[in-house]
């Protein structure tokens, strides 16, 4: 039995992009399951809504929009509007898309703290909190950098996301800087607000039992739930939801952003006469499909915050897998990125290429790697070689042959081919499994293939007429399944397929069930080609790109170590003061064999030392003696072509070395400060 149609109103949701930087191939791992997912539904007879829109808060936008020197506003209106257009040319088709800065999800969050504050989930505690005292202000989240106290690794704010994906509650990271300055940061305390996570325990371990989606969700959350820290939900921001009562503080992120799924479905109901409260008071189905690294949010967090304001909690959490580019970790930074507007669209591929990729490369809760050769291969060899070739040789051949399509009966054993992989297909999409629903169609256009090439109906044509009809009839419904099952997949194409096989409706609304009809005798046009095979050229191209966008990552990056380690900070008069700098005079002054640069020299500076300089360029050693120079003493002692050096000569770094003198003589030993 099928998990759909269901009398409950079906809600699925998209983690929401933070409106922060592009839309990549990452992002659309989430996206597209989902929207094929909701396609699929409609398919088997199931209204969902379909809702998703911008993460407009949290510390990366607000230090991206000062790095930028523009508004955080302004920063989010731009990427929001990036990813609508995104969305939009990808056929990724939200019911409702919103921005989580909307005066709705302001009210909501307001709404929903201020119930969880009334029934005692929300206490105050004043805490330690970084803080930087250069720039006066406290630093939350992003605002600090420092070290893991888990694993060890760089972290950022509140997550350690290079390391072991910790979240980090405020005051946990160590040697703490800050992010604006660079100064170590202090700490001061203050007052924030608290959510009682840890009295949710009980519920959690209930309501996970009971909890939908993938396996790499709710696994994990059952351990998780076993052991619950209180969450601090405030933060010292300007730019965010305020927390009631409190002008100096906003509300962590992570409680507005979920929030953001109701106060849409209420912008959605507003804007159609729709009922929001269905979904969110009442028994529904709320599916929320993310990437793995957000399941804590979604499975403890959220729930624990919908139980305590008293909304409907989620019914299933689905979980994609991590993307890898050319088998390398995904990595903006690193160059292991594919854009989707100019690494993909502005080429001219269709978006139902990489729907098809995404549904099909692997397991929806496996790694998926994206690579161009792959790329190459899968729309090659299956949606030219199998799918494409298959519709266009039936419609072509009979389109020839008899120009509409033939009169008469379906085989049973078509419609029983084609009923099994209906079966199969909504089996797997129940289990969230693409790859299993995307294969099953595939294989039915293999079926279709061999099914037409074993009747050689080139032959049959010209010894019985009405008997290569029959064939032809067959292969025309095996076609208007197969239109039908890849309608979620291949939004696009299968449009312009459907209206090929002459079929009345829209494709978009048409059923699954609708394959099991025999597709009624009638015109036939001459088709057009769907898929067209990509050249090597393009991909060799693609791969110059992505190839020069990890070169150029890799210099930017050692450039960055390099000036890192030449940088000059500024230092504290302390610091300064650790520099033993004295007046000294050369006693001797000789050559050291085998070195045209370095000079030998006996140095009096109160006491003797001997010094190797890299002087012998500009200076005669016979000159040298009985003059004063200047002596950095508290050198760690070196080795130079066998000699040993302990101080060093100070001298202007012009034309060789100009070495610098006290204005009058002085005793040996002066120190300089
Ligand atoms: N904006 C993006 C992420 O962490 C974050 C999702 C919010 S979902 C409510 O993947
Ligand atoms: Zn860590």
């Amino acid at each position: 039995m099928s998990n759909f149609p269901t009398p409950e109103p079906v809600l699925v949701t998209c983690g929401l992009p933070y409106a922060n930087g592009k839309c990549h191939i990452g992002h659309l791992r989430t996206y597209v399951p989902a929207d094929i997912f909701v396609r699929a539904l409609r398919k088997q007879g199931q209204n969902a809504l379909f809702i998703c829109g911008s993460d407009a808060h949290g510390t990366p936008i607000v230090v991206n929009a000062e790095d930028l020197g523009t508004t955080p506003k302004e920063l989010v209106n731009k990427y929001h509007l990036h990813f609508q257009d995104i969305f939009r040319s990808m056929e990724v088709d939200f019911s409702f898309f919103g921005n989580t800065d909307s005066p709705a999800n302001h009210a909501r969050t307001n709404s929903i703290v201020e119930a969880l504050i009334a029934k005692g989930y929300v206490y105050p505690r004043v805490i330690r909190l970084a803080y930087c005292a250069h720039d006066e202000r406290f630093l939350p989240d992003r605002y600090v950098e420092g070290i893991c106290p888990y694993c060890g690794k760089v972290a950022r704010g509140d997550e350690c996301d290079q390391g072991c994906g910790k979240h980090l509650e405020p005051g946990e990271i160590k040697n703490a800087k800050c992010r604006i300055c660079g100064n170590p940061a202090k700490y001061r305390e203050q007052e924030h607000f608290f959510f009682r996570l840890s009295s949710f325990g009980s519920f959690l371990s209930e309501y996970l039992k009971t909890l939908g989606g993938t396996s790499n969700a709710i696994n994990y959350a059952r351990e998780w739930a076993k052991e619950l820290k209180d969450w601090c939900i405030t933060r010292n921001l300007e730019w965010g939801v305020r927390f009631p009562g409190h002008d100096d503080l906003v509300v962590y992120v992570w409680v507005d952003a979920p929030i953001g799924y109701i106060s849409f479905t209420e912008e959605w109901a507003n804007k159609t006469r729709g009922d929001w409260r269905q979904y969110w008071l009442h028994d529904s189905r709320i599916i929320h499909f993310i990437g793995e690294d957000i399941t804590y949010h979604h499975c403890i967090f959220w729930p624990a915050m919908l139980k305590g304001a008293g909304y409907t909690q989620p019914w299933a959490v689905v979980a994609s897998g991590m993307l890898k580019i050319d088998d390398k970790k995904f990595s903006k930074s690193r160059g292991y990125v594919v854009w989707v507007d100019e690494d993909y669209l502005d080429h001219g591929f269709h978006p139902d290429l990489l729907r098809y990729y995404i549904a099909n490369y692997t397991s929806h809760t496996k790694e998926l790697n994206f690579s161009w050769k792959v790329f190459q291969d899968k729309v090659n060899n299956e949606l030219v070689g199998a799918l494409g070739n298959f519709l266009h040789r039936t419609q072509h051949f009979t389109n020839k042959n008899y120009g509409v399509i033939p009169d008469g009966d379906v085989d049973k054993e078509i419609f029983d081919k084609i009923a099994s992989t209906i079966n199969t297909v909504i089996a797997a999409f129940d289990e969230y499994e693409f790859k299993k629903a995307t294969d099953a169609m595939m294989e039915l256009a293999q079926y279709g293939n061999a099914y037409f090439q074993s009747n050689e109906p080139w032959r049959l044509v010209k010894k019985d007429k009405v008997a290569c009809g029959r064939i032809l009839k067959n292969c025309l419904q095996i076609g208007k399944a197969l239109v039908l099952l890849f309608e979620p997949i291949l939004p696009g194409n299968m449009e312009k397929a459907w209206k090929q096989l002459g079929s009345q409706g829209d494709v978009h609304t048409a059923q699954f069930e609708e394959a099991l009809v025999t597709i009624p005798a009638g015109e036939l046009v001459p088709p057009e080609i769907l898929f067209t095979k990509i050249e090597d050229k393009k991909i060799e191209e693609m791969e110059m790109i992505l190839d020069n966008r990890i070169k150029i990552a890799i210099s930017k990056e050692r450039k960055h170590a390099e000036d890192a380690k030449t940088e000059k900070t500024e230092i504290t008069y302390e610091e300064f003061q650790k520099l033993d700098i004295r007046v000294g005079t050369v006693l001797t002054a000789e050559n050291i064999k085998g070195s045209d640069k370095l000079l030998k020299l006996q140095v009096d500076i109160g006491e003797k030392r001997q010094i190797v300089a890299g002087i012998a360029k500009s200076h005669d050693p016979a000159g040298l003696v009985g003059r004063q120079v200047v002596v950095m003493a508290n050198m760690k002692p070196a080795k130079l072509f066998g000699v040993e050096s302990r101080g060093m000569v100070l001298a202007g770094d012009i034309e060789g070395a100009v070495l610098l003198l006290p204005e009058k003589k002085v005793k040996e030993g002066t120190r300089v400060r």
